[in-house]
């Protein structure tokens, strides 16, 4: 296969809420849309999760457009390729970092890869579910009445999983409040790098709670910390910054910095990458579910997808369009129904890319040949 062109879109949309976690608020979405197409008129498609800041990681969109522009593209474009494998492992194994970057352009050749072979994408990667269960992450929200008020709907929309986003602050006085209402529901913290060891007795407190996880609660490049925090907590620690590779992954279950992985194929370089850390999982006994990055419906597609594989045993952040747009730039949208979401079956992706809501949301767009 030969990728002969590829356009990058800068897109914009508005979020229907604003999203307040630890590090910040976001009211809209704004991202790189990659589309891919071949020698033989196939199209690929993939989102790339950088934000417009770098406070979640250091990549921005700014630094992922100059990746793909002067570094990435010009290292696929028109090299012939056999399996999307071939783009991380080998095009840009001497590219360091970048990861999301990187991901982008592997899960528009994973998609062209299904699309070839005329089967999903799902299951081109070892997907073996036909349904994928869905948990739901709830920002900070002014008050505590208007966060058990946001649980109550999610709760009545069937989601499986409550996860809440914490701080300095917003935590255990928000947990036992959450618990005294719903004593029995599965909820978890993430608190997106908020806390040092300084805070042990705090986090200690948290166990009260009896939480599923608590999500990245030290620094984001840290697994020493999270180690010693590990020893001393009874609530599992879910990594999510701190996971850049295979490598990383290897060394925090070594070293027991986490029982939990989040994965987000942007945050680890693809779905070439995903794969690699899932088989590992599956052997260690570490359980897994997929992540989100506020996606729109394309990188929301691909997240069913990996999802669909046996070791993301935990229901994942892949919320229904309708939490987040007023329109998708898919069709038909992400639907969760009774807390699950039905793993499409037609090529590639398995949803159509709306090429009408996909130019209406366009700011800027640049085709590379
Ligand atoms: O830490 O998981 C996170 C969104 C943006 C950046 C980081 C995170 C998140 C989420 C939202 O938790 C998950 C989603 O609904 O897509
Ligand atoms: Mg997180």
């Amino acid at each position: 296969m030969k990728i002969t062109e590829v356009t990058l879109r800068h897109m914009k949309m508005d979020l229907l809420y604003p999203f307040t976690t630890s590090f910040g608020t976001e009211y809209d979405k704004d991202f790189i849309l990659v589309e891919a197409k071949t020698e033989d008129g196939l199209t690929g498609w993939a989102e790339n999760v950088a934000m417009p800041t770098p406070y979640y990681n250091e990549e921005t969109v700014k630094t992922n457009w100059h990746l793909l522009e002067d570094f990435l593209l010009p290292l696929i474009l028109n090299k012939e390729f056999q399996h999307p494998d071939e783009l991380t492992e080998n095009f840009f194994a001497h590219i360091r970092g970048n990861y999301m970057a990187k991901a982008c352009l592997d899960m528009a050749a994973w998609d062209l890869y299904a699309r070839e072979q005329n089967r999903s994408l799902a299951s081109v990667l070892g997907g073996t579910k036909d349904q994928i269960d869905v948990g739901v992450s709830i920002g900070i929200k002014d008050s505590i009445e208007e966060t058990l008020e946001v649980i109550g709907e999610r709760l009545a929309e069937g989601y499986k999983r409550f996860k809440l986003k914490i701080k300095p602050g917003w935590d255990v006085e928000l947990m036992d409040k959450v618990r005294k209402v719903y004593p029995n529901i599965p909820l978890m913290a993430d608190a997106n790098s908020a806390y040092t060891l300084e805070d042990i007795d705090l986090l200690k407190a948290l166990d009260d709670y009896h939480l599923m996880m608590i999500e990245q609660p030290l620094a984001y490049n840290d697994i020493i910390d999270h180690a010693d925090l590990q020893a001393q907590l009874k609530t599992p620690i879910c990594l999510d910054e701190s996971i850049h590779s295979f490598e990383d992954a290897r060394k925090a279950i070594k070293l027991g910095s986490c029982k939990i992985i989040n994965m987000k194929i942007g945050r680890i370089g693809g779905l070439t990458q995903a794969k690699k850390i899932h088989d590992y999982c599956v052997e260690q006994n570490v359980p897994l579910w997929c992540g989100g990055m506020l996606e729109a419906g394309i990188g929301r597609a691909h997240n069913i997808a990996l999802t669909a594989l046996p070791g993301f045993t935990l229901p994942g952040d892949t919320a229904g369009s309708a939490l987040y747009w007023k329109e998708d730039i898919i069709c038909p949208e992400v639907i969760v129904e009774n807390g699950m979401i039905t793993v499409p079956t037609s090529p590639g992706i398995g949803y159509e890319p709306d090429m009408d809501k996909i130019n209406k949301f366009t700011l800027y767009s640049k085709t590379y040949r």
